[in-house]
């Protein structure tokens, strides 16, 4: 288990005030100034040999991430950094707990993190639905800039950086990053092709970065602690601390930071008291937010909960949002819900994401009721494989993986509702 000294997030719980005074208190803005001036491409190389991968889903390597953004601005263009915290992915919600207590390791990671990628300033685009949070934000920023720590002279350092933060409107879709971009220049919040990446053309047609909250609030504490520190947790490939959001039936939800890679069964007994009804009640396992699939009990206990360890038992590490289904859970009718979300969202742009969603979540309610024909069952697969990889963003493969998911591992209820069903009409 993570000792509380390792811990980065140390008022996860709000125990403690988030302001500024008791930021300080707690070693956030602690000369920040010394460790700008170690330069711009030795804090991406610090951050690079940290390990530290995306924490919004993907898992892209940070510091190479950043290390595409250019030295030279081209025609005068600025750069920009744009901090996810549309946080909508269902399961999640670690970034809101990060705003509401910890902000200023955000908007000092912001500094940090815009000085070493050479931006001009950094756009955090929050949830419209996180009101209290950005209430939060919007004061923690106006401290920083009151402090001297933002704007002119950011906290001492020579360099001008300011943050901006934006409020979103409801659109899951705006979490992606073009479409958040999209959104931040005033348009309807539509995913653009890519490449190019946001790195060459991204906010404004300037080279841009989009990064995670947690990805973000990290990396003061990485530079203060050195990368090693932070890449002395988890596995190769897989390092650092991480926060894992656990829902669902186990006996005391949570959020948690914790070492990446800790088993899923330690994780559950040590911050969740275990499963509801003990671990023989476990059915299955969306361990990454609803964009992965689910995994079945038995198979998820002893996996390291971390990208490669999800990726070997099919599935991801996404956000770390833990979705945890006792065997009292509908798995069919829960799969079927998480359709109905992706047809929702669908920004409607891409043929097979805009009709796939719906058609798949239409098949998915008939499965359900088992009121479908026993062929369906592979049609929907199928139809799955038309949307996945045949899209212009990730919500297409987002759709089809968790009913991918379910026929892969409860193909055997779905066929046992239909037979059900055809018996109930036969009588
Ligand atoms: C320059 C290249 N940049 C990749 C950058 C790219 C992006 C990052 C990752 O989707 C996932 C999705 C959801 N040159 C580059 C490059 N990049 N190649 O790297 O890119 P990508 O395309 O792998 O992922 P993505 O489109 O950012 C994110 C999954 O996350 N997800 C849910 C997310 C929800 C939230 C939330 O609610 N907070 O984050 C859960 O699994 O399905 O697969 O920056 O530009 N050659
Ligand atoms: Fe829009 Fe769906 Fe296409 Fe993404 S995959 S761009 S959400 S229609």
């Amino acid at each position: 288990m993570l000792a509380d000294k390792d811990r980065i997030f140390t008022n996860l719980y709000g125990y403690q005030d988030w302001r500024l005074k008791a930021a300080q208190a707690r070693g956030d803005w602690d000369a920040t100034k010394r460790l700008m001036e170690v330069g711009q491409d030795a804090i991406i190389e610090e951050v690079k040999a940290s390990g530290l991968r995306g924490r919004g889903g993907a898992g892209f390597p940070t510091g190479m991430k950043w290390s595409f953004m250019p030295k030279e601005s081209k025609d005068g263009r600025p750069s920009f950094l744009v901090i996810n915290a549309d946080e909508s992915e269902p399961g999640s919600c670690k970034d809101r707990e990060i705003i509401r207590h910890d902000p200023h390791k955000l908007i000092e990671g912001a500094l940090i993190a815009g000085y070493a990628m050479r931006a001009r300033a950094a756009y955090i685009y929050i949830r419209g639905e996180y009101i209290r949070e950005a209430e939060t934000l919007f004061s923690a920023v106006a401290e920083a800039y009151a402090a001297g720590l933002l704007g002119k002279n950011a906290a001492g350092s020579g360099y001008d950086f300011d943050v901006f933060v934006h409020r979103g409107a409801g659109a899951y879709i705006c979490g992606e990053e073009t479409a958040m971009i999209e959104s931040l220049e005033g348009k309807k919040g539509q995913p653009r092709l890519k490449p190019p990446f946001p790195a060459g053309a991204g906010l404004y047609g300037c080279p841009t970065t989009v990064n995670n909250v947690e990805s973000i609030a990290v990396v003061p504490t990485i530079l203060r602690r050195g990368a090693s520190w932070f890449s002395s947790f988890g596995r190769e490939n897989n390092k650092g601390t991480k926060l894992f959001q656990i829902s669902g039936h186990v006996e005391k939800p949570c959020v948690v930071e914790e070492a990446m890679s800790i088993p899923f069964r330690e994780l559950i007994e040590k911050h969740c008291g275990g499963i509801r009804g003990g671990w023989d009640n476990l059915l299955a396992v969306i361990p990454g937010g609803s964009s992965v699939p689910l995994v079945p009990g038995e198979q998820i206990m002893d996996c390291p909960m971390d990208f490669d360890g999800l990726r070997e038992v099919g599935s991801g590490l996404g956000t770390a949002a833990v979705i945890v289904m006792d065997k009292s859970t509908d798995i069919v009718r829960a799969i079927s819900r998480i359709s109905y979300f992706y047809k929702h969202e669908s920004c409607g742009q891409c043929t097979p994401c805009r009709e796939g969603t719906g058609w798949m979540w239409r098949v998915m309610e008939r499965l359900r009721t088992g009121d479908a024909d026993i062929g369906e069952i592979d049609m929907l697969q199928q139809v799955t494989k038309q949307v996945e990889g045949h899209t212009i963003c990730a919500l297409g493969d987002a759709a089809a993986w968790p009913i991918q998911g379910l026929i892969r591992h409860f193909r055997p209820e779905l066929e046992r509702r239909i037979a059900e069903n055809a018996r109930e009409a036969a009588e």
